[in-house]
């Protein structure tokens, strides 16, 4: 096979949050000339393109997303010219400029918006989504519908001047583009995407790239959260009808004029609506970023309404995230960071177990297929705040508002300190505001990111985790990272292109995964991947025949040649190694039978969708037909349920017999969970500060019988094709 190497895919990409980057003039805020200064440093880190988040001109109600000028910078980040020094510097380092492209909604600030609320006549009125108002029984004014806001609360801002609500799904100052409006489309096509472009910009990260097109009839959406008056809009606002048509609009119009990349911000997604986006036939963004792995364990809508998770349901996530690229002519991201999320290392690492988990990660996120993008300060193991920081050390609209609404349901319950309690310690584990305290450079006051007193407070281990004390440490987690981008370019088509295949999927402590070229039992090269979650120390269990080469591991003394058994090496919880040679390889049988019934449970997923979203029986039926096909080539498997086959058709040929009943081992103790949850099981005196959680989140015997479940079901729901609808 040969592989198409571009250097968008090649790329690292790291983000930079412009305003807790470094500040470069003593007034507590990060700005460009700041980001300028330390282009060697990301150039010797392995960095390849900078993720600018947003630097134009803007009130910053949600910290610059907020934009009212994009042809200009807000002025306490600098200025044109530095914008454009900082392209030249990056430019002549070999290295590259991507910008954030904000263009669902603008703030209320941009010119276009003031005229278009002034009056119901003028010409930009319709630049804008307004609505008039409802009235309720008692003849009290109420929005149009009962969308919510992703920032809490209505989606819908009134505005007195004309008697009218306009659409904001941020916040009030944010409000929404009517991109039913062709002139709207084209002026930002030449004031957010040409000017920049002219400038040598190389490219976007797409904001919100899932919501442009909404539903027109602006109907209710179902009660999903029946806690809340109002309620998440996707049904009627994400990947809508025309989203498509505007993407690819932009793509002739524009981007495809340049040689840039795009990467839109999509978050949720079935496969097949993945790749109606990044399917390069379809000539609409090169990648998307999908939020399984940032949102595993969280409520859907609701970041804050958090059940935990455990390493089952990450790896899922991580296989869901990249899978849609199998294939196809699609490509997909790698990241764990941003500035919407908290610090992995917190989240999904061990405070006890800080650097050697942080290289954990770092090691995961660089052996996965896709554009590695990592954010400023995961290089060196930044964490979350402290939990023992009170709500007003959070600055995020997010933040806020999310507090402010629960607070006003519940402040007046007898029992608000304790609800308020649990609010907080999932705010200090999933809130946006981890990830913007200022970088941590060194020692000095403030984290040497400044010499004034931050916008925002900075986090207090900085004397521990900062840029300074790691810069010279080989066994520092920044020198970790240094060596793992390294690595994944030097066997960049196993790490950045090649395949991907979970080994041990049932295992719940440790996740030991395949990265391969075409067909993963030809001779060709391999990555083995092997990485420990849990605090134990865990038996070895190679899943792999072969002799395979140590690449890279975060334990020193790993045997180069063999692969001890875990069990064997107390006291060295984490470990990872990576290999890669000629070998061939085993599924164990749990993972061969996930495999099949993975797939079932996509095409069954893909069914229902249909189902909903079109109820028309003929495109059921044509569905139906489809999978009908594919099931030619079931199988029957010892369990004597139906099964169907791979698509890639791997697994089948070497799983051997499976079990007669239950494809899973299963335990009715609930308490098998604990232990394998060691992402909540840490403890505050460390300098990760990690998950308060410490309840093992959902029986795992429930989740394993949900599992055998499923399959099973469908496949019932399949047999017949008498075009009844299979439940
Ligand atoms: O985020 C879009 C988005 O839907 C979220 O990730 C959002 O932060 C989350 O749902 C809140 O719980 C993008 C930007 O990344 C984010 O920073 C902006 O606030 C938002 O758009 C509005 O521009
Ligand atoms: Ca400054």
């Amino acid at each position: 096979m040969t592989i198409a190497y571009t250097w968008w895919k090649d790329a690292t990409i790291y983000q930079i949050w412009p305003a807790s980057y470094k500040d470069s003039n003593g007034d507590g805020i990060g700005d460009i000339k700041g980001i300028i200064s330390t282009l060697d440093y990301l150039k010797d880190l392995g960095v390849d393109i900078i993720w600018l988040s947003p630097m134009y001109d803007s009130p910053q109600d949600d910290m610059g997303y907020d934009i009212s000028d994009y042809e200009s910078v807000y002025p306490k980040y600098g200025t044109l010219d530095d914008m454009q020094t900082l392209i030249d510097g990056l430019h002549s380092r070999g290295m590259r400029l991507v910008l954030d492209l904000v263009i669902n909604h603008t703030s209320s600030e941009h010119k276009w918006f003031k005229e278009s609320r002034s009056s119901k006549t003028n010409p930009k009125r319709d630049w804008y989504i307004w609505k008039a108002p409802k009235y309720d029984a008692d003849g009290k004014r109420q929005p149009p519908n009962n969308w919510g806001s992703h920032f809490s609360g209505s989606a819908w801002e009134y505005d007195e001047t004309t008697d009218e609500y306009y659409l904001r799904l941020f916040a009030p100052t944010q409000p929404d583009l009517n991109w039913e409006n062709p002139k709207v489309r084209d002026a930002l096509y030449d004031s957010a995407l040409k000017f920049w472009f002219e400038r040598g910009v190389d490219g976007f990260r797409i904001d919100t790239a899932g919501l442009y097109s909404k539903d027109q009839k602006f109907q209710d959406v179902p009660i999903i959260f029946p806690d809340k008056t109002y309620q998440p809009s996707d049904l009627y606002t994400q990947n809508g009808p025309r989203i498509h048509e505007f993407h690819k609009e932009m793509y002739s119009k524009v981007t495809s004029n340049y040689d840039v990349m795009t990467v839109g911000e999509v978050g949720h997604c079935s496969r097949e609506a993945a790749l109606k986006y990044v399917s390069a036939k379809e000539g609409e963004m090169n990648m998307i970023f999908l939020f399984n792995v940032v949102e595993v364990g969280s409520v859907r809508g609701d970041r804050f309404k958090y059940n935990g998770y455990n390493l089952i349901d990450f790896k899922k996530a991580v296989e869901d995230q990249g899978a849609f690229i199998e294939g196809t002519d699609a490509w997909s991201t790698v990241f764990i960071e941003n500035h919407d999320q908290p610090r992995s290392v917190t989240r999904f690492g061990n405070g006890k177990h800080h650097n050697t988990s942080a290289k954990l990660l770092s090691l995961l996120q660089t052996t996965l297929t896709g554009t590695l993008f990592i954010y400023q300060g995961q290089e060196i193991a930044m964490t979350n705040l402290p939990r023992s920081w009170s709500i007003d050390e959070y600055k995020d609209i997010n933040t806020v508002n999310y507090y402010k609404y629960f607070k006003e349901a519940y402040g007046k319950d007898k029992d608000f300190a304790e609800k308020e309690k649990a609010l907080m310690d999932v705010i200090d584990l999933v809130a946006r505001d981890h990830a913007r305290s200022p970088v941590q450079w060194d020692s000095s006051a403030y984290g040497g990111f400044s010499t004034a007193e931050p916008w925002t407070r900075v986090n207090d281990n900085y004397k521990e985790i900062n840029v300074a004390s790691q810069i010279d440490d080989p066994n520092s987690v920044l020198n970790f990272w240094r060596k793992s981008l390294k690595v994944r370019k030097q066997f960049k088509d196993l790490l950045i292109y090649g395949s991907f295949k979970v080994l041990d999927y049932e295992n719940e402590k440790v996740f030991t995964y395949l990265k391969y070229q075409s067909d993963p039992e030809s001779s060709s090269p391999k990555a083995y991947v092997v990485l420990n979650f849990s605090t134990d120390s865990v038996k070895f269990d190679k899943l792999v025949d072969g002799k395979f080469e140590l690449v890279h591991s975060n334990v020193s003394d790993v045997v180069e040649d063999t692969l001890t058994p875990y069990e064997e090496r107390k006291h060295r919880e984490y470990k990872q190694v990576m290999e890669s040679q000629n070998s061939s390889y085993k599924l164990d049988e749990r993972s061969a039978r996930f495999y099949e019934t993975l797939r079932e449970k996509e095409l069954r997923e893909e069914l229902d969708q249909k189902i909903e979203e079109t109820n028309e029986l003929d495109k059921f039926r044509r569905l139906k037909r489809a999978v009908n096909t594919s099931s030619a080539k079931v199988e029957k498997p010892v369990s004597s349920k139906v099964s169907i086959s791979i698509s890639r058709g791997v697994v089948n040929t070497k799983i051997g017999k499976l079990p007669k009943s239950k494809p899973f081992s299963t335990s009715t103790s609930t308490s098998t969970s604990t232990n394998s949850n060691s992402q909540n099981n840490s403890s505050n005196n460390s300098p990760g500060n990690s998950s308060p959680e410490n309840k093992p989140q959902g029986s795992l015997s429930e989740l394993r019988s949900k599992r055998q479940d499923t399959p099973l079901d469908l496949v019932s729901g399949y047999s017949s094709d008498d075009g009844e609808e299979g439940g």
